[in-house]
């Protein structure tokens, strides 16, 4: 695709996000649509929001989990952008100005040290300097939340909306982080429940599956960034008045109300 096209594709998500609007998928516009495109839209993207006051602040990993690609019937895992505009800081979740959001229980890592390229499982543990319990809001701008293909997901910087981050815990040195209960509650019952090895096998995996696919388009995982590990489980629907409550085993609970 051309630049033209790239920035074109690029303000169109960002005014279906602002205005809550379901669109067509990206490739129906442009059926040369390659994943490499998509990341430039992608980046693109984040430069717009940028030009209008907000903050990149890290990473989110997608489809890191097999319960995921299953649920959107996609079969590789991809990367997108977190920015300071989409944290959740009260304890109610507003729905409006959203389309059609779906929830997802995930680990959240906070980066000490830089990670570039390939790394090995020590140099992505060493690279963390705190792990949480948090919530991804996901909602796709494509009509019907389905039928997109890899490029599509990529190009809407992979569904990402908002987030709600955990208290951190900073010495896990003795966490069995694979072996984490992940339960995710709504309205008091369990409706998803997975161990943190659903994702990617362990979650640090995810964070060098991350570092990995980033060297592909020249980025980096920065010291002082977040990283969403991506969900455990498929995600789940939100609608107005539910209670929706994230349960890890050694991490601190969320809870949060949706209006
Ligand atoms: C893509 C984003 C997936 C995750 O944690 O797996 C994701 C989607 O499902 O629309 O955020
Ligand atoms: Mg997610």
């Amino acid at each position: 695709m051309q630049s033209e096209q790239i920035k074109e594709a690029a303000q169109f998500l960002l005014a279906a996000t602002n205005e809550a609007k379901e669109v067509d998928r990206i490739s129906s516009r442009y059926p040369q649509l390659t994943l490499g495109d998509a990341y430039k839209i992608q980046h693109e993207g984040m430069k717009i929001r940028e030009s209008q006051g907000a903050k990149w602040v890290g990473w989110k990993m997608g489809l890191t989990s097999e319960a995921k690609r299953k649920q959107m019937n996609l079969d590789s895992a991809i990367f997108g952008y977190l920015h300071d505009k989409g944290a959740v800081h009260s304890k109610t979740l507003n729905l409006k100005g959203l389309i059609h959001p779906k929830i997802e229980p995930e680990i959240g890592f906070r980066i000490r040290s830089e990670l570039k390229g390939k790394v090995s499982f020590e140099q992505a543990l060493n690279a963390i300097g705190g792990i949480c319990a948090a919530m991804e809001i996901i909602d796709s701008r494509f009509i019907g939340f389905k039928y997109f293909s890899l490029p599509d997901v990529v190009a809407d910087n992979c569904s990402a909306a908002q987030y709600i981050w955990g208290e951190e815990l900073s010495d896990f040195k003795n966490l069995q982080m694979d072996q984490l209960k992940m339960s995710l509650l709504v309205n008091g019952i369990v409706v998803q429940e997975a161990f943190a090895s659903e994702i990617s096998g362990h979650p640090v995996h995810s964070l060098m599956q991350l570092s990995e696919l980033l060297a592909i388009e020249g980025l980096s995982v920065p010291a002082g960034c977040i990283v969403l590990a991506g969900a455990a489980t498929p995600a789940v629907a939100l609608e107005p008045g539910q209670t929706i409550e994230l349960r890890v085993d050694s991490l601190p609970t969320l809870k949060v109300e949706a209006t």
